[in-house]
């Protein structure tokens, strides 16, 4: 039984020096330590040895099998380590390959407008306000001293849902909800959408963007409106723009102004894009009318204040030389995924 325990030792190591995969070594675990196997056939017939011989083969039987167990798991070790090398050599990666082409969204041109808008005055300290597109006929015209027969008032050319409700045909009302809410020093934007009964052609839309701004305070003059003007128009176009302000009439400033900017292509030459005349008009503006500010309850002897508007598609077709003001509102991806 000695000679057999050795002999099999001897086997065990020379399979195992020829073992290729972790396959392999399980069969040869379960030839020798199966229920069938070549060990445990040994440590049955244990039984026939005389008591002095049974320890001492059960002794070398222990042993043979610790030492051909520690042999499988040395070699399983030394197996799984070559196995793991060859799975990473097969599935290395090639960093240096080009990357998959994947679409890339962006930002809709009105909103990169407004974004730039927004970035300018903030840098001068604006605060941007937001209010409902929804409105009540006093704050979107009553507190703004419009007339009572003001033509915009009329319902051809404002969307009412009744003699209280309408769809802001400005975004003024954010500016009045923010002077009746706050007391002055107010410094404010207010980008957002405006509705008017407008039939749609290449230059208008029933929907539009509109951003104004609002200054209120102590000794704000038209000096503060045109430098705030200026600077922006500098920032939007570039350092060489001039600009023009025209007398004009709005019901809510006064004085009032429109303002034009040299035109950016032909540098007030003249040509197809400013029509001739060297100059884009862009905005509206002025110093907040006395009654506007009585009406949202700030004393006009003590302060006073600039406001202006201007349109932001209009802005946007500028910018971007588009020709068509629907293709701003179309959302055709073709048309979008070009800026
Ligand atoms: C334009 C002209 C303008 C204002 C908007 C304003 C608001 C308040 C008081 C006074 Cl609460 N004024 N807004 C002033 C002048 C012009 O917009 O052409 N917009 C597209």
């Amino acid at each position: 039984m000695k000679e057999k325990l050795q002999a099999m030792l001897e086997s065990a190591k020379a399979e195992l020096t020829t073992a290729a995969d972790s396959r392999f070594l399980q069969d040869v675990k379960v030839k020798y330590f199966g229920k069938k196997g070549e060990l445990t056939a040994i440590m049955k017939e244990m039984g026939k040895l005389s008591k002095e011989e049974r320890p001492k083969i059960g002794q070398l039987a222990n042993e043979v099998r610790t030492e051909i167990e520690d042999l499988i798991n040395s070699k399983l070790e030394e197996i799984k380590a070559q196995e793991l090398e060859k799975k990473l050599a097969s599935e290395t990666i090639d960093v240096t390959l080009p990357a998959k082409n994947f679409r890339r969204g962006g930002l809709h041109p009105s909103t990169q407008t407004l974004n730039t808008l927004i970035d300018i005055f903030l840098g001068m300290g604006y605060t941007v306000a937001e209010g409902p597109e929804v409105e009540t006929v006093k704050h979107n015209f009553d507190d703004l001293n419009s007339p009572i027969d003001h033509p915009s008032r009329s319902e051809s050319d404002t969307f009412y849902f009744n003699s209280e409700l309408l769809l802001r045909t400005h975004t003024s009302p954010v500016q009045i909800r923010t002077m009746l809410a706050n007391k002055p020093p107010i410094k404010i934007i207010s980008p957002g959408r405006a509705f008017r009964k407008d039939e749609i052609d290449a230059t208008h839309s029933p929907m539009f963007h509109q951003i104004e701004g609002l200054v209120v305070g102590e000794n704000v003059t038209m000096t503060d409106l045109k430098g705030t003007l200026n600077e922006f128009v500098k920032i939007l176009f570039g350092e060489d723009i001039k600009t023009k302000f025209r007398p004009h009439y709005f019901p809510f400033t006064e004085p009032s102004a429109e303002m034009d900017v040299s035109c950016y292509k032909c540098h007030g030459k003249g040509c197809k894009f400013c029509g001739n005349s060297g100059w884009i008009e862009i905005l509206g503006c002025g110093m907040v009318h006395p009654n506007v500010l009585t009406n949202c309850g700030i004393d006009p002897e003590k302060y006073t204040g600039f406001a202006f508007g201007m349109g932001l598609d209009r802005l946007t077709l500028l910018k971007y030389e588009i020709g068509d003001i629907r293709l701003l509102f179309e959302n055709d991806i073709r048309f979008l995924a070009q800026f």
